[in-house]
């Protein structure tokens, strides 16, 4: 069965709104499979952001990201990584369609609330990154 990383972001643990976007994935039918609670080491964000590390903005996403403890989950169902991206909606939330987690809570390009893996390559990756094995409950 399909998996999805998912990260809620500091603005989301923040703003108290964890239980919120977890209930829009479990209502589109998704099974939570692994959760935990971290603080994102530069190390690790290097490791997770290594295809924007030489962004201008870097820096200060970095230092947002590490910035307090985030939830970590892992998601399952039929088609889950293409349907959580749509239901994030795009990544600047000034532009996602309200209905969106991003539009409806969001605040800008790198404050979003959410991230999720964008295909199934990273999906893999991504939950190997932050998840042993038997820490996931397919
Ligand atoms: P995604 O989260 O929608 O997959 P990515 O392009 O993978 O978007 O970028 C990862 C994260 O980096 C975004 O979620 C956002 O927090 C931040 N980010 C992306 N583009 C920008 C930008 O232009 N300025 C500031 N932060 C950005
Ligand atoms: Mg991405």
């Amino acid at each position: 069965m399909e998996k999805t990383l998912i990260i809620l972001k500091p603005d989301c643990m923040e703003k108290r709104l964890a239980g919120a976007v977890l209930d829009r994935f479990q209502k589109a039918g998704f099974d939570i499979v692994a959760a935990k609670l971290t603080r994102l080491s530069p190390a690790l964000l290097a490791e997770h952001y290594a295809h924007i590390a030489d962004k201008p903005f870097f820096p200060a996403l970095a230092k947002f990201m590490g910035s307090r403890p985030v939830l970590v989950a892992v998601l399952q169902g039929e088609g889950v990584i293409a349907k959580v991206r749509e239901l994030l909606g795009p990544t600047d939330s000034s532009k996602a369609p309200k209905g969106t987690i991003r539009g409806d809570y969001g605040t800008d390009v790198s404050v979003n609330i959410c991230h999720a893996s964008d295909g199934p390559e990273s999906a893999a990756a991504e939950i190997a990154r932050f998840f042993k094995p038997d820490e996931v409950f397919a």
